[in-house]
């Protein structure tokens, strides 16, 4: 009988009804997307992002549809003692959290490692590697005191695979890789899960992100192909947190059909853009 009651979205068993997720950099893209899939699977929600002035409609949009609390916060996941009080945060609203998606990240520049900005690879590090870090290290004890939970790391193909010019944006996700099988070593043991989705070709701000508001340039990446979108993603995302408990998904490696490693692309001859 519960379980027909379970049966909630597209026919499938949900699992993930009435948990608790944090998202971080839920005010764009895919971790956006995954606000609103894991929303309408009825799971209760802290969105974190720098820019508040798009975090907190947002939030207010998906409580209205989804009917399910939906807390912004604004959050730089760079800053460590501000990690450290959102944690406070949490405990003072009387939060656990069942799921994390760290999924706020980015690339800066298309630069071979001989030439690249000692900035953009800061900001790379800082937030792709050492951002995920300070949030895992801060949920993760609650989970496992609780002995429930599941980090989802949003790794990308550029950590299975170095593309030309990448090699600093590849090594930040070779890291997350390389974390998310550490972390599951660790946890061995307990019932806390930890995987990672790592997705290839997706266009959403990233390319824009990449070349400091160049659109022109971020359209060509995307141009004469059919890209991964921010849902099929989160659809992703949501597979993996749904699984039974007994289930550990460790990579989910997906890309759009026309994309099959990140040197092999279809692309319609019109299309004229970068690889
Ligand atoms: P977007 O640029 O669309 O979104 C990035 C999000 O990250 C924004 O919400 C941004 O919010 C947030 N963010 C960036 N830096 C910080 C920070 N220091 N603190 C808090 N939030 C931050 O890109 P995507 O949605 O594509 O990227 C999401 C993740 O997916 C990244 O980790 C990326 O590496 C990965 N990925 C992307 C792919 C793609 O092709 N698009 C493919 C594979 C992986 P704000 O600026 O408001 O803080
Ligand atoms: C983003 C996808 O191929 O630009 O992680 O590295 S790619």
């Amino acid at each position: 009988m519960l379980a027909l009651f379970q049966r909630g979205y597209h026919g499938f068993m949900n699992r993930i009804r009435g948990q608790t997720a944090v998202i971080t950099g839920a005010t764009a893209g895919i971790g956006e997307a995954c606000a609103r899939t894991l929303g309408e699977a009825g799971v209760h929600l802290v969105l974190i992002g720098r820019r508040t002035h798009r975090l907190a409609p947002l939030a207010a949009e998906i409580e209205v549809e989804s009917g399910i609390r939906v807390l912004p916060y604004e959050l730089d996941v760079r800053d460590r003692p501000g990690v450290n009080h959102f944690i406070e945060w949490l405990d003072d609203e009387g939060l656990n959290i069942d799921i994390l998606v760290n999924n706020a990240g980015l690339a800066r520049g298309l630069d071979a490692v001989h030439d690249g900005s000692h900035d953009d690879w800061d900001e790379m590090i800082d937030t792709n590697i050492k951002g995920l870090l300070n949030m895992t290290r801060a949920i993760l004890p609650g989970m496992i005191a609780r002995d429930s939970g599941h980090v989802v790391n949003i790794g990308s193909i550029a950590g299975h695979w170095v593309y030309p010019n990448g090699g600093v944006y590849c090594a930040t996700k070779y890291a997350v890789r390389a974390l998310t099988e550490g972390a599951n070593v660790d946890l061995v043991g307990t019932n806390v899960r930890m995987s990672s989705v790592d997705p290839g070709l997706a266009e959403t701000e990233f390319s824009v992100v990449r070349f400091r508001g160049d659109e022109d340039r971020a359209r060509g990446v995307y141009e004469g192909t059919r890209p991964l979108m921010a849902e099929d993603i989160a659809d992703a995302v949501r597979y993996v947190v749904n699984t039974a408990p007994h289930v550990n998904v460790l990579h989910l490696v997906m890309m759009p059909t026309v994309q099959r490693s990140p040197y092999v692309l279809a692309r319609e001859p019109s299309g004229g853009g970068e690889d």
